[in-house]
């Protein structure tokens, strides 16, 4: 057996520097480059894997990498979770099996179909108001507005003060990082953002027949218990907007910053879906989820320790080129089958089907109705532990 002290490659990146976090793509090459599986000379509870098929390894052999121990840097084994754990997201068979079931048959194909019309027409009126007004900001007059809107109406989150979602996004997602500066300047608020987000998990805030309501008809059919239905709604509110806010924005960016790209789009409007699947494996929003090695257990042939943490780049192992030809390259004619953007495996992302709706929606509404989008000045980064995510993105939209 390896010797996991001396085999596994030391690196001195620190993936949460500011540096890295607003371009960590160099850093990706570099921890491909350096092995299957390195060790970051600043997490010393870590190992990290950032090709693709390492990735997709330990993502699929659920049982020796655990989620039950959470999913970002801290080890629920040994420390206090950041917030009572998900019953999905931070949770193992057979409880997360039972929780699964229920969110998946609520967001399943079946209800994307129901759904579409609302969301085509509020992505028209959108994107029309966009092309109105001509210059925007792609992020607060785009990429941010369609999903905060579209998303609490299905779940039947009322309209005031849908601002914590945005707020609490950034905080849970930050909470998967170190306890750095992000982290603490978006946990300052953390009293009185969960106090409004756990409000609007009860069932008398919650629209009759919306999503946040089939939760608790669940409960009631005794799938769930009445105690786990708000921590499911909590799902809902936690995972269902800044990840598609993001999503959104950043193919806002990749079709902006490559125009021909943008023609080929427009010149055949049925590309929108799969240009944004490229978008999620070019700039994947969530650029990273760690998993808890359960028992002593070995990564390509090395040795991992039980309770070790995994750090499994999902971004690096997007851009792998062992996997992708010109992997840098954002082509929308290319199919990313097998992205992890959205996870993969068990866990694999269980709103696939909104955030693939979402996306589709919005970019062949644009297709249709934008001869050109172009930047019309330098876009500006909002760091965030977990998701890339952009804070202004200013385009100039032409009408078709
Ligand atoms: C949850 C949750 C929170 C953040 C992300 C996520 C990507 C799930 O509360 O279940 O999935």
């Amino acid at each position: 057996m390896a010797d996991p002290v001396v085999d596994i490659p030391v690196l001195g990146v620190d993936p949460y520097a500011p540096e890295n976090l607003t371009d960590p793509y160099p850093m990706h090459e570099r921890m491909r480059e350096a092995g299957p599986v390195v060790r970051l000379a600043g997490y010393p509870t870590l190992v990290a894997c950032a090709r693709h098929e390492q990735v997709h390894a330990v993502l699929n052999d659920h049982d020796t990498f655990i989620s039950g121990a959470g999913v970002g840097l801290a080890n629920f084994n040994r420390e206090t979770p950041f917030r009572p754990r998900s019953l999905i997201l931070e949770a193992d068979p057979p409880l997360h099996t039972t929780t699964r079931a229920v969110l998946s048959r609520i967001l399943s194909p079946k209800v994307m179909q129901q759904i579409r019309p609302v969301f085509a027409a509020e992505a028209e009126r959108l994107v029309d108001a966009c092309v109105q007004q001509g210059t925007i900001d792609g992020i607060g007059d785009l990429a941010q507005r369609y999903p905060l809107k579209v998303f609490p109406d299905a779940v039947g989150v009322g309209d005031d003060g849908r601002e914590n979602l945005l707020v609490y996004g950034d905080m849970v997602f930050n909470s998967m990082g170190p306890r750095n500066a992000l982290f603490e300047k978006s946990a300052a608020r953390f009293a009185s953002v969960t106090a409004w987000i756990m409000a609007h998990c009860q069932r008398e805030h919650l629209r009759p027949g919306g999503f946040g309501d089939q939760i608790w008809q669940a409960a009631d059919a005794g799938e769930i218990t009445h105690e786990q239905a708000p921590m499911l709604v909590r799902s809902f509110l936690s995972a269902g907007v800044d990840t598609t806010i993001n999503g959104l924005g950043n193919a806002l960016f990749a079709l902006a910053q490559n125009p021909d790209q943008y023609a080929k789009l427009r010149a055949d409007p049925t590309l929108a879906r799969p240009a944004f699947e490229e978008a999620l494996r070019w700039e994947s929003t969530a650029q990273t989820f760690f998993r808890t090695a359960a028992r002593d257990t070995t990564i390509a042939g090395h040795a991992v320790a039980e309770d070790t943490k995994v750090l499994c780049m999902l971004a690096a192992a997007n851009r792998d080129p062992r996997k992708w030809p010109d992997p840098d390259r954002y082509d929308i004619e290319r199919r990313p089958t097998g992205h992890m953007a959205l996870g993969s495996g068990i866990h694999g992302c269980v709103g696939q089907a909104v955030a693939r709706l979402e996306g589709e929606l919005i970019l062949s509404v644009i297709a249709r109705r934008v001869a050109r989008i172009e930047p019309t000045g330098p876009h500006t980064r909002r760091l965030n532990n977990t998701l890339r995510a952009l804070d202004t993105l200013p385009l100039r939209l032409t009408p078709a």
